[in-house]
């Protein structure tokens, strides 16, 4: 007798609602630049899922299937939520609006920059670098995704110098000013440590690492909203399984995942610069970190019309190898609800760390006001950032010395249904 007779069925789909609870593929199109790729469309049903929970639904979205042997190879390009769902999670834990409040900064893109040399420094260097930045015209300084708190400064030693850096600024300037303090720990235990002190030291912003995990995140944009700071995600690591068109997953579902698990920040690609960015599809992620409703966008990487069901907008961080010369296409791609962050592009200024934060300020405040005049500032940039350095020298030094600089590189994640050339200018 064998052992299903025994005990009645071991595995069979009698025991479930089979019908209700297994994926449902109901469309399947060729990949219009691919020979014998082709896009799968699954749905499934909302039982399936965890309220509020993205350990759960990445365990299954991204889980086993990736390793099937019968699969040869795999990317998860897009997903929408019912708004059910989505109802279950945060959402950002403070979102644009409430961060241009209490930055009190509105009509421009925020202007930030990454500590550099970013691993190394002595806390009270630190905190100089943050001091100068701020002091010179950003609103951000931020530490880099691996500075925690190594042998050569502990945590509570950058905490300390950064925030002195910021209140000193704010206090010269009569700006609002801030620093991310990355918080990442190995432990949730000293990552909430991090954050406390963070807090108790008057930071209005703290930081964390895609790397921290899921379950991580979420609870950290839950200590967030509760804590009244904002939260900047870095986002390295995304790039070991999001860059390569036929395998792993693509950055938009990333970007929908952190929105849905509470973020205020996320690295989303600068179009020029030195990291991954094809126009088109940086348009895409910034949409779906910005809009409360998205339409099918197929040239964008959109597969699927969105509604965010009120879930705060998450605003994306324009970071990697750009410089003031390239404000208007920073502008033009980008637009105004951003971050641009420069790190070398101000600290590698020959004049110092004030002069290459003024140079930004200036580059960015005669753009947006050359845009708001209604000129053809794409066209004209080049031009409308020579007059301004007319009357500032930091502005002419900078342009002199990074005019050249540029990432003449073609994408690796390019749209499939529309043809673009990379911009490197
Ligand atoms: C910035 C830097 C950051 C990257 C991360 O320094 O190196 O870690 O922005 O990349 P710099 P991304 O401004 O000197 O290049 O933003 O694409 O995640």
């Amino acid at each position: 007798m064998s052992l299903q007779q025994l005990h009645g069925p071991l595995w069979t789909d009698l025991l479930t609602a089979c019908d209700l609870y297994r994926a449902k593929a109901y469309r399947v199109d060729p990949v219009p630049s691919a020979a014998d790729v082709y896009f799968c469309y699954i749905a499934y049903d909302i039982d399936l899922f965890e309220e509020g929970s993205l350990a759960n639904l990445t365990a299954s979205i991204i889980g086993n299937i990736f390793g099937f042997k019968a699969v040869k190879a795999l990317r998860l390009e897009d997903m929408r939520f019912p708004y059910a769902l989505l109802k279950t999670y945060q959402g950002p834990a403070c979102g644009l609006v409430v961060e241009r409040e209490r930055m009190d900064k509105y009509g421009r893109p925020l202007l930030g920059a990454t500590v550099k040399p970013k691993l190394g420094l002595s806390g009270k260097n630190y905190g100089r670098v943050v001091f100068e930045g701020l002091k010179g015209g950003l609103d951000f300084l931020k530490d880099d995704e691996n500075i925690n708190s190594q042998p050569f400064m502990r945590y509570r030693e950058r905490f300390l110098y950064s925030i002195e850096g910021v209140n000193h600024s704010a206090a010269l300037t009569g700006e609002v000013k801030g620093h991310y303090l990355n918080a990442t720990a190995a432990t949730m235990e000293d990552m909430y440590e991090r954050a406390d002190f963070c807090s108790q030291i008057g930071s209005i912003i703290v930081m964390i690492d895609l790397v921290i995990g899921y379950t991580a995140i979420q609870s950290m944009a839950y200590w967030c909203r509760k804590n009244d700071m904002i939260l900047h995600l870095h986002r390295a690591g995304n790039s070991t399984y999001s860059r390569q068109k036929n395998h792993g997953m693509n950055f938009r579902v990333i970007c929908k995942w952190m929105r849905m698990a509470g973020v205020d920040h996320i690295h989303a690609g600068t179009v020029v610069g030195k990291l991954e960015g094809d126009p088109l599809m940086i348009k895409g992620f910034y949409n779906t970190l910005l809009d409360t409703k998205s339409d099918v966008n197929l040239p964008e990487g959109l597969f699927f019309a969105q509604d965010w069901a009120s879930l705060r907008k998450c605003v994306p961080v324009a970071s990697g190898g750009i410089h003031c010369g390239q404000m208007h296409q920073l502008i033009n791609y980008l637009g105004d609800d951003c971050v641009m962050q420069f790190g070398g592009g101000t600290i590698g200024h020959p004049d110092g760390i004030q002069a290459g934060a003024t140079a930004n300020r200036v580059a960015l405040e005669c753009m947006v006001l050359a845009r708001n005049e209604g000129r053809d500032y794409i066209n004209e940039g080049p031009q409308i950032l020579r007059d301004a350095a007319k009357t500032c020298g930091p502005l002419q030094t900078a342009l002199d010395l990074w005019k050249d600089i540029t990432f003449n590189y073609a994408s690796t994640d390019t749209a499939d249904f529309a043809e673009t050339a990379t911009a490197n200018v």
